[in-house]
Protein backbone atom coordinates (compact mmCIF):
# COMPACT_ATOMS: atom_id res chain seq x y z
CA UNK A 1 0.00 0.00 0.00
CA UNK A 2 1.02 3.71 -0.59
CA UNK A 3 1.73 5.40 2.39
CA UNK A 4 0.69 8.71 3.72
CA UNK A 5 3.32 11.25 4.67
CA UNK A 6 2.06 14.40 6.85
CA UNK A 7 4.08 17.44 5.89
CA UNK A 8 3.34 19.17 9.20
CA UNK A 9 4.26 22.44 8.31
CA UNK A 10 2.68 24.14 10.78
CA UNK A 11 5.03 26.74 13.16
CA UNK A 12 2.93 26.35 16.33
CA UNK A 13 4.10 23.86 18.41
CA UNK A 14 1.56 22.79 20.09
CA UNK A 15 -1.34 22.60 17.19
CA UNK A 16 1.53 20.68 15.12
CA UNK A 17 1.72 18.38 18.04
CA UNK A 18 -2.14 18.00 18.10
CA UNK A 19 -2.63 17.81 14.17
CA UNK A 20 0.05 15.16 14.11
CA UNK A 21 -1.49 12.96 17.14
CA UNK A 22 -5.02 13.01 16.24
CA UNK A 23 -3.47 12.32 12.44
CA UNK A 24 -1.27 9.52 13.67
CA UNK A 25 -3.66 6.59 12.78
CA UNK A 26 -3.80 7.11 9.06
CA UNK A 27 -0.01 8.01 8.90
CA UNK A 28 3.23 5.92 7.78
CA UNK A 29 4.97 8.72 8.62
CA UNK A 30 5.57 12.49 9.32
CA UNK A 31 7.79 15.03 7.88
CA UNK A 32 9.20 18.09 9.16
CA UNK A 33 10.96 20.52 7.56
CA UNK A 34 12.31 24.15 8.18
CA UNK A 35 8.50 26.12 8.85
CA UNK A 36 7.92 23.75 12.20
CA UNK A 37 11.88 23.02 13.22
CA UNK A 38 12.77 27.06 13.05
CA UNK A 39 9.91 27.89 15.20
CA UNK A 40 10.05 25.07 17.17
CA UNK A 41 13.24 23.47 17.34
CA UNK A 42 14.94 20.23 16.40
CA UNK A 43 13.58 19.05 19.75
CA UNK A 44 10.65 18.63 17.94
CA UNK A 45 11.24 15.63 17.13
CA UNK A 46 11.59 13.91 20.78
CA UNK A 47 7.87 15.66 21.31
CA UNK A 48 6.85 13.60 18.24
CA UNK A 49 8.19 10.62 19.27
CA UNK A 50 5.76 9.44 20.97
CA UNK A 51 3.65 8.41 18.54
CA UNK A 52 5.82 5.64 17.72
CA UNK A 53 5.91 7.14 13.11
CA UNK A 54 8.84 7.72 11.56
CA UNK A 55 10.07 10.86 10.85
CA UNK A 56 11.43 12.47 7.86
CA UNK A 57 13.52 15.35 8.18
CA UNK A 58 12.99 17.76 5.22
CA UNK A 59 15.55 20.31 5.01
CA UNK A 60 16.08 19.89 1.40
CA UNK A 61 20.49 19.60 2.16
CA UNK A 62 22.26 20.95 -0.61
CA UNK A 63 25.64 22.77 0.92
CA UNK A 64 29.42 20.91 0.22
CA UNK A 65 29.61 17.69 1.39
CA UNK A 66 31.64 18.35 4.68
CA UNK A 67 28.29 20.83 5.10
CA UNK A 68 26.04 18.53 4.33
CA UNK A 69 27.37 15.64 6.71
CA UNK A 70 27.38 17.93 9.82
CA UNK A 71 23.91 19.07 9.20
CA UNK A 72 22.62 15.08 8.57
CA UNK A 73 24.74 14.29 11.88
CA UNK A 74 22.19 16.93 13.67
CA UNK A 75 19.06 15.82 12.15
CA UNK A 76 19.97 11.51 13.27
CA UNK A 77 21.32 12.54 16.83
CA UNK A 78 17.77 14.56 17.12
CA UNK A 79 15.65 11.36 16.40
CA UNK A 80 14.51 11.65 12.69
CA UNK A 81 14.37 8.38 10.36
CA UNK A 82 15.16 10.33 7.57
CA UNK A 83 16.22 13.26 5.54
CA UNK A 84 15.56 14.67 2.33
CA UNK A 85 18.37 16.32 0.34
CA UNK A 86 19.05 17.72 -2.72
CA UNK A 87 20.66 16.36 -5.55
CA UNK A 88 21.78 19.53 -7.92
CA UNK A 89 24.50 19.35 -5.57
CA UNK A 90 26.19 16.57 -7.39
CA UNK A 91 27.72 12.91 -6.17
CA UNK A 92 29.72 14.29 -3.81
CA UNK A 93 27.24 16.34 -1.32
CA UNK A 94 24.54 13.66 -1.99
CA UNK A 95 26.81 11.21 -1.10
CA UNK A 96 27.57 12.65 2.24
CA UNK A 97 24.00 13.05 2.93
CA UNK A 98 23.43 8.99 2.14
CA UNK A 99 26.47 8.20 4.16
CA UNK A 100 25.86 9.94 7.21
CA UNK A 101 21.93 8.92 6.59
CA UNK A 102 23.31 4.98 6.62
CA UNK A 103 25.58 5.47 9.85
CA UNK A 104 22.74 6.39 11.58
CA UNK A 105 20.36 3.52 10.56
CA UNK A 106 18.51 6.38 8.67
CA UNK A 107 17.53 6.78 5.09
CA UNK A 108 18.19 9.54 2.47
CA UNK A 109 15.83 10.88 0.06
CA UNK A 110 16.88 12.81 -3.29
CA UNK A 111 15.01 15.32 -4.60
CA UNK A 112 14.90 14.64 -8.50
CA UNK A 113 11.99 16.65 -9.72
CA UNK A 114 10.17 19.52 -7.55
CA UNK A 115 5.89 19.88 -7.64
CA UNK A 116 5.38 23.28 -8.13
CA UNK A 117 5.05 25.24 -11.29
CA UNK A 118 8.87 26.84 -11.82
CA UNK A 119 9.93 23.05 -11.35
CA UNK A 120 9.95 23.31 -15.26
CA UNK A 121 12.37 25.96 -15.77
CA UNK A 122 15.90 24.34 -14.22
CA UNK A 123 15.35 21.37 -12.22
CA UNK A 124 12.80 19.26 -14.58
CA UNK A 125 15.73 19.53 -17.09
CA UNK A 126 18.02 17.45 -15.28
CA UNK A 127 15.68 15.50 -12.86
CA UNK A 128 16.17 12.20 -14.99
CA UNK A 129 20.14 12.47 -14.27
CA UNK A 130 19.73 13.48 -10.83
CA UNK A 131 17.48 10.62 -10.63
CA UNK A 132 20.34 8.57 -12.10
CA UNK A 133 22.54 9.53 -9.53
CA UNK A 134 20.53 9.37 -6.25
CA UNK A 135 20.45 5.59 -7.15
CA UNK A 136 24.46 5.37 -8.04
CA UNK A 137 24.69 7.28 -4.87
CA UNK A 138 22.77 4.42 -2.94
CA UNK A 139 20.22 6.17 -1.99
CA UNK A 140 16.99 5.19 -0.85
CA UNK A 141 14.50 6.73 -2.71
CA UNK A 142 13.56 10.00 -4.70
CA UNK A 143 11.30 12.84 -4.36
CA UNK A 144 9.27 13.21 -7.36
CA UNK A 145 6.00 15.54 -8.01
CA UNK A 146 2.43 14.29 -7.68
CA UNK A 147 1.79 17.48 -10.15
CA UNK A 148 3.21 15.88 -12.89
CA UNK A 149 2.46 11.88 -13.04
CA UNK A 150 3.84 11.42 -16.29
CA UNK A 151 7.12 12.78 -15.36
CA UNK A 152 6.86 10.02 -12.36
CA UNK A 153 6.55 7.67 -14.90
CA UNK A 154 9.43 8.34 -16.67
CA UNK A 155 11.72 8.79 -13.39
CA UNK A 156 10.62 4.99 -12.12
CA UNK A 157 12.16 3.81 -15.34
CA UNK A 158 15.13 5.10 -13.78
CA UNK A 159 14.82 4.55 -9.79
CA UNK A 160 13.13 1.04 -10.51
CA UNK A 161 12.17 -0.41 -6.91
CA UNK A 162 13.39 2.78 -4.81
CA UNK A 163 11.33 4.23 -2.90
CA UNK A 164 9.41 7.60 -5.05
CA UNK A 165 7.84 9.95 -2.56
CA UNK A 166 5.82 12.11 -4.44
CA UNK A 167 3.96 15.83 -2.62
CA UNK A 168 1.81 17.89 -4.37
CA UNK A 169 -1.25 16.17 -3.78
CA UNK A 170 -4.64 18.29 -2.64
CA UNK A 171 -3.78 22.06 -2.72
CA UNK A 172 -0.78 22.07 -5.42
CA UNK A 173 -3.39 20.14 -7.81
CA UNK A 174 -1.89 16.54 -7.60
CA UNK A 175 -5.13 13.71 -7.67
CA UNK A 176 -4.56 10.92 -4.83
CA UNK A 177 -6.40 8.65 -7.28
CA UNK A 178 -3.81 8.94 -10.16
CA UNK A 179 -0.66 9.44 -8.20
CA UNK A 180 -0.97 6.46 -5.13
CA UNK A 181 -0.67 3.89 -7.52
CA UNK A 182 2.33 5.45 -9.30
CA UNK A 183 4.59 5.92 -6.17
CA UNK A 184 5.71 4.46 -2.58
CA UNK A 185 4.54 7.42 -0.46
CA UNK A 186 2.37 10.73 -0.57
CA UNK A 187 3.13 13.45 0.66
CA UNK A 188 0.46 15.50 1.94
CA UNK A 189 0.53 19.04 4.22
CA UNK A 190 -2.09 21.82 3.51
CA UNK A 191 -5.13 19.69 2.57
CA UNK A 192 -4.59 17.77 6.28
CA UNK A 193 -3.43 20.41 8.59
CA UNK A 194 -5.57 23.07 7.12
CA UNK A 195 -8.54 20.78 7.33
CA UNK A 196 -11.68 22.01 9.32
CA UNK A 197 -11.16 18.24 10.77
CA UNK A 198 -7.58 17.19 9.88
CA UNK A 199 -7.91 13.52 11.28
CA UNK A 200 -10.83 13.28 9.12
CA UNK A 201 -9.11 14.70 5.88
CA UNK A 202 -5.94 12.37 6.80
CA UNK A 203 -8.43 9.26 6.94
CA UNK A 204 -10.26 9.91 3.65
CA UNK A 205 -6.83 10.27 2.23
CA UNK A 206 -5.76 6.97 3.50
CA UNK A 207 -8.75 5.44 2.32
CA UNK A 208 -8.64 6.73 -1.59
CA UNK A 209 -4.80 5.71 -1.74
CA UNK A 210 -5.07 1.86 -1.24
P1 LIG B 1 1.33 20.79 0.62
O1 LIG B 1 1.47 21.45 -0.69
O2 LIG B 1 0.81 21.70 1.69
O3 LIG B 1 0.59 19.49 0.53
O4 LIG B 1 2.81 20.44 1.14
C1 LIG B 1 3.72 19.73 0.36
C2 LIG B 1 4.97 19.47 1.17
O5 LIG B 1 5.91 18.78 0.34
C3 LIG B 1 5.68 20.71 1.67
O6 LIG B 1 6.31 20.38 2.90
C4 LIG B 1 6.74 20.97 0.63
O7 LIG B 1 7.86 21.62 1.16
C5 LIG B 1 7.10 19.55 0.20
N1 LIG B 1 7.59 19.40 -1.18
C6 LIG B 1 6.86 19.90 -2.23
O8 LIG B 1 5.75 20.39 -2.08
N2 LIG B 1 7.37 19.82 -3.49
C7 LIG B 1 8.57 19.26 -3.76
O9 LIG B 1 8.96 19.21 -4.92
C8 LIG B 1 9.30 18.71 -2.71
C9 LIG B 1 8.78 18.71 -1.44
C10 LIG B 1 9.48 17.91 -0.43
O10 LIG B 1 10.68 17.70 -0.59
O11 LIG B 1 8.87 17.37 0.47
Amino acid sequence: MTDLILALDVKEKERALAVASACAPHLDAIKVGYPLVLASGLAIARELDPLGIPLIADFKVADIPATNRLICEEVFAAGFEGVIAHGFTGSDAVQACVETAHEHGGKCYIVAEMSHPGAIEFIQVVAERIALLAIQCDADGIIAPATRPERIGKLRAIVGSKLIYAPGVGTQGGEMEKVAPLVDGVIVGRTIYEAPDPAAAARTLAIIRR
